[in-house]
């Protein structure tokens, strides 16, 4: 018998502007993803890649939505790129933009396939960031507006949104480090303040879609340092799981709970840093009751960190396995990761992202082989059933990615997909990986 509930979601994820192309199509404006890969001089992008055209799934999405109907796929994460349907992001709507993501919809629903859609992963339009981006507290009210705008639409046919993806790496990686776009790099207080804006804007779409489709369950896609134990003792698991939520453990930014506290609990925990206590003293207290909790959480899990009973992390082992862009291999946070989640917020969780690149290239009889990729599958869904045996209240999960695409700064030179994607003529190639995952999902999950 499978370990995964009956009604159980399998599915695969993508983000618009990592796969979708059609930069400046049919009205489209432009956004601050654009703007950071047009900018060559400033070099942010390996190779000098650009989404301008990517997956080309802007005009080819019949046709990956027919070959995830072949294998099996039951639901597709998806982002609506806020700029094609508003492309100064608070003015006049751009129909055709719309109506790409409600023929997208249709599409999927035809082919039995569940939409779950993303408002936001990290494509703002570049009005927006003109006027300060996440800095500028007016977002706020335009990412509630350009919410309702988008649910009014789809209300009937998505069941399932999900308001921001990752605000950690917005705030960090965007307007901390300068490593994606806007490319800023601004004080800690600053990036305090971005994510306080996230967690606004957040609740500010919450409320927005319920009061366009009451029936909607809204989440948010998170990502943040995880942690597992040593040895399957109660005080091993206690320490993996009060390491999740301290803050001054590593980067404040990349946790959970900076975020999710403040959604959730309206506060920030006691670990939290100064810089962060700083910022907090100058919020507005009535903005803690602005905060909507969301129905779910979906945790993006790449990898995790091992600690001993003393809380401490257990140094990785010489020679310990890596994906092809170097990210550490570590099935067992897929048990303990989102079930330390599930425990403090006391929410359903969805996996809304878990893959691995690999360097995977044509082999001389025409197929793509990725016994990597389906070994890492393989062993993280193994460890995510022992979670659901143990009584994680689990819903979907979403493999990262159905097909090859942009990877953010790295641009093409790492591949995620089970489907292989031919840059040169758009060709997509299904790997081992893909009739693997068709297989798990026939059998929910058994033949693992
Ligand atoms: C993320 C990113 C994805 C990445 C994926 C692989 O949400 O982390 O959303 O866009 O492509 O994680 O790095």
């Amino acid at each position: 018998m499978s370990r995964f509930p009956k009604d159980f979601l399998w599915g695969v994820a993508c983000a618009s502007y990592q796969c979708e192309g059609g930069w400046d199509a049919d009205g489209k404006g432009p956004n601050i993803w654009d703007d950071f890969c047009h900018d060559r001089a400033g070099g942010h992008i390996k190779n000098g890649d650009t989404g301008d055209v990517a997956c080309d799934s802007y005009h080819r999405f019949r046709e990956d939505v027919a070959l995830m109907k072949a294998h099996n796929i039951q639901a597709y994460r998806f982002s609506v790129s806020w700029a094609r349907v508003i492309p100064d992001g608070d003015g006049a709507v751009n129909e055709a933009g719309l109506k790409f993501y409600s023929d997208l919809v249709d599409e999927l629903l035809a082919n039995g396939i569940e939409p779950l859609v993303t408002l936001y992963h990290w494509d703002l339009p570049s009005a927006l960031q003109d006027k300060g981006g996440w800095v500028n507290r007016d977002i706020v009210e335009a990412f509630g507006r350009y919410a309702g705008i988008l649910v009014e639409r789809f209300k009937g046919r998505v069941k399932t949104y999900m308001t921001l993806n990752e605000p950690q790496c917005a705030a960090r990686l965007g307007y901390g480090m300068g490593e994606h776009a806007p490319g800023l790099k601004l004080s800690e207080e600053k990036v305090a303040q971005v994510f306080h804006h996230l967690c606004l804007a957040h609740s500010a779409a919450y409320r927005a879609i319920k009061a366009a489709d009451p029936a909607a369950q809204v989440g948010v896609a998170s990502c943040g340092d995880l942690y597992y134990p040593q040895n399957d003792t109660p005080a091993c698991r206690e320490a993996a799981y009060r390491a999740c939520f301290d803050l001054s453990r590593a980067d404040w930014a990349f946790t959970f709970n900076i975020f999710l506290d403040s959604v959730c609990f309206g506060k920030y925990d006691d670990t939290a840093p100064a810089c962060v206590k700083r910022f907090a003293a100058t919020v507005d207290p009535g903005d803690w009751a602005l905060m909507e909790k969301p129905d779910f959480i979906g945790v993006n899990v790449y990898n995790g960190h091992e600690v001993d009973e003393t809380g401490a992390n257990v140094d990785r082992y010489p020679g310990f396995p890596l994906t092809g862009c170097k990210w550490p291999v570590t099935p067992e946070v897929m048990r303990y990761g989102p079930a330390s989640i599930a425990r403090r917020y006391g929410l359903p969780i969805y996996i809304t992202e878990n893959g691995q690149s690999c360097n995977d290239r044509i082999h001389l009889d025409g197929q793509v082989h990725d016994p990597e990729r389906i070994d890492f599958l393989h062993r993280y869904l193994l460890e995510l059933s022992k979670a659901v045996e143990e009584g994680l209240d689990l819903r979907g999960y979403m493999q990262w990615s159905f097909l090859d695409n942009f990877e953010w700064s790295q641009g093409y030179g790492e591949r995620f997909g089970i489907v292989y994607v031919d840059y040169r003529t758009g060709e997509r190639i299904p790997k081992d990986s893909a009739k693997w995952y068709a297989h798990v999902i026939e059998t929910n999950g058994e033949c693992l």
